[in-house]
């Protein structure tokens, strides 16, 4: 079995560290890549991560996934509550799935409380910062390797 996680990451998230640090904090998406890549390496796991801002990019990569990749963490930013194309993607994939969001985003405005990818995912992280995405990982490398 694959040893590799995807870390798939959806619109404007390029722009972390960069705007908005009172929601999305300080840190970039280079922090969360090497944050992600010394614990998967110290738990014997590879990470694979992604950013686009177009949502058939996206898609692609989860296509990929299905040869490639034993789990996806996937933020999908605004397409988490608009897009049934990537919960049709997803659902066409086997491994296991989570969800991460930066900010708590059932704090924040009503439209940003519906996901249409968590009826796929196996687990849901909100509002934990970029630490979130670490937690996903360690959840996802703690199944796989039962
Ligand atoms: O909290 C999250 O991680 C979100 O997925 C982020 C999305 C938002 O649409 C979701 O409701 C919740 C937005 C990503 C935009 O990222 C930026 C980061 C820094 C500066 C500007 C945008």
């Amino acid at each position: 079995m694959s040893k590799t996680i995807f870390i798939l990451n959806g619109p404007n998230l390029n722009l972390l560290g960069k705007r908005q640090p009172e929601i999305y904090g300080a840190d970039t998406l280079d922090d969360v890549e090497n944050n992600c890549r010394a614990l998967a390496t110290s738990l014997g796991f590879d990470i694979e991560l992604f950013q686009s801002n177009h949502e058939g990019v996206i898609i692609d990569t989860i296509h990929r996934a299905r040869e490639e990749a034993a789990a996806i963490i996937i933020n999908p930013g605004a397409f988490t509550h608009t897009s049934v194309a990537i919960l049709d993607a997803l659902n066409a994939y086997d491994g296991l799935v989570f969800e991460c969001h930066i900010s708590n985003v059932h704090k924040r405005e009503s439209f940003r409380h519906h996901s249409f990818v968590s009826s796929r995912a196996d687990g849901v992280m909100a509002g934990f910062g970029i630490e979130g995405y670490e937690l996903c990982l360690r959840r996802a490398c703690s199944l796989l390797s039962k």
